[in-house]
């Protein structure tokens, strides 16, 4: 008998790394309000809502705004990270993830798409990964942001899989946490000492290799 779990994938990070994007953006965002901004705050925001990540630049700057002001910034913040975004393409997907994507679609595994962006439909469109999955769960479908479990469990739920029958991919520490919350398998992408609550960390996909993957389908 063929085993269905469900596979859920963040984006930012997993499988394609717009945090350079974000950066650019934030970064001449804080620039303009006189906030410095550097790599190490950046990879604070990974997997933070839009709001959340200006409203934590703010408190790093001591700075309060109206929020008329923080709505135009957040605005102006997202114009020019999808100006980044619109150079993307098919390129930008990050190592092994197509080889992934093809093993688990070979296995008839249902795989879906839980990130915390808004822009995750759009992304997904330009590296032209978008009929892969199931369904996508993005920042237009939750109202709480990671590491609450609501992007997962409600991933799992369109699934129609159990959440102790789905597996996360993920790249941050909310993320991470989220899942475990949700009562799936969590396997870390990135940095082991980072990353150190998922069940199972990797550097990337190319070190995850289709053994691992057939095990986690049989488990
Ligand atoms: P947007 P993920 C997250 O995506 C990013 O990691 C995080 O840095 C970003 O602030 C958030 O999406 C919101 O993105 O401004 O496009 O709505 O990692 O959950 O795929
Ligand atoms: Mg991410």
């Amino acid at each position: 008998m063929q085993h269905k779990k469900g596979f859920i994938f963040d984006l930012d990070g997993v499988i394609v790394d717009t945090a350079k994007y974000h950066f650019l953006a934030w970064q001449k965002l804080a620039a303009g309000i006189g906030i410095s901004f550097t790599e190490k705050e950046n990879e604070q925001l990974k997997g933070v809502s839009r709001v959340r990540s200006l409203e934590k630049i703010l408190e790093w700057g001591n700075t309060t705004l109206s929020e008329e002001r923080f709505q135009e910034l957040m605005d102006s913040k997202n114009t020019d990270y999808l100006s980044h975004i619109d150079t993307m393409s098919e390129t930008e997907i990050l190592p092994d993830v197509e080889r992934v994507l093809r093993f688990l679609e070979d296995n008839e595994q249902p795989m879906a798409l839980g990130s915390a962006s808004k822009n995750a439909r759009t992304i997904l469109q330009k590296v032209k990964l978008i009929h892969r999955f199931q369904t996508i769960v993005d920042g237009t479908d939750v109202s709480k942001a990671k590491p609450n479990p609501e992007v997962f469990l409600k991933a799992a739920e369109r699934l129609d899989i159990a959440p102790m029958d789905c597996i996360v991919f993920e790249d941050s520490v909310a993320g991470i946490e989220a899942a475990n919350t949700a009562g799936m398998v969590s396997i870390g992408i990135g940095d082991p000492s980072v990353l150190n609550t998922a069940d199972h960390v990797f550097s990337d996909f190319t070190q995850m290799n289709n053994e691992f993957l057939n095990k986690l389908i049989q488990q």
